[in-house]
């Protein structure tokens, strides 16, 4: 039997961590609010209105309703998408594409774990919408990583248990929220220090090298 393979997607398959940068740096300047690429780090695969949160630690004007809140979120994620709107097949590496295709080739089913509502838009734009065989995202969970609602998803459309199932992941949330969901854990980027992550990828690429059957 082969794993399914559950790939997280900002910091893993594409780079948007600079558009959220760019959109809650306009967003907090636009107020006042100090913001910048320390505070971003702590956004990676926190939904957004927690990632709102985060940004508002820093905001010192009288307190915001829920529907100012919303507004902040609604701004931030229009300039977003105005960002994403220019990417394009290019933003996902060959070696990316390659290495998916390889798995895919052996037998490997393959799905989205994200937090973002945006991510088919994303997967749409850079052409990888087909290539994935369950989508789970922002917008079928209540709970953000580290909750391990959004992988438990992805195995429930693959139609896989969890225990069969490895997630690759960029951010520290989505390392604990895999392991909680019963899990394999493989980290790449920033989660690649924390020693929660049963695998550590240097490249990509190596993930084709794990033994992923059982
Ligand atoms: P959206 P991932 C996450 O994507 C991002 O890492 C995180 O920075 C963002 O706040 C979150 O998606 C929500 O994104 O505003 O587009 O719904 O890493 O889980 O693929
Ligand atoms: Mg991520």
């Amino acid at each position: 039997m082969m794993k399914s393979i559950i790939f997280d997607l900002d910091g893993v398959i594409v780079f948007t961590d600079m558009y959220h940068y760019a959109a809650w740096k306009k967003l907090a300047d636009s107020k006042g609010i100090y913001f910048d690429e320390t505070i971003n780090n702590r956004l990676r695969g926190v939904s957004r209105m927690e990632s709102l949160e985060i940004v508002l630690e820093k905001y010192e004007g009288s307190p915001l309703s829920g529907e100012e809140k919303a507004a902040l979120a609604a701004e931030k994620n229009d300039c977003y998408r105005k960002l994403l709107s220019g990417m394009k097949p290019d933003d996902v590496s060959k070696e990316v594409r390659d290495t998916l295709a390889l798995l895919k080739k052996r037998g490997h089913r393959l799905a989205i774990g994200s937090s973002s509502k945006n991510a088919r838009e994303i997967l749409d734009r850079v052409g990888l919408i087909d290539f994935f065989d369950a989508i789970s995202d922002g917008n079928n969970i209540s709970q953000s990583k580290p909750h391990p609602e959004v992988f438990l998803k992805a195995a429930e459309y693959l139609g896989v248990c969890p225990g069969s199932c490895v997630v690759v992941e960029d951010a520290y949330a989505g390392i604990d929220a895999a392991k909680e969901a019963g899990m394999t854990a493989i980290a790449v980027g920033d989660a690649a220090s924390y020693e929660k992550a049963d695998y550590v990828l240097e490249m990509f690429s190596d993930l084709a090298e794990i033994k992923m059957n059982y």
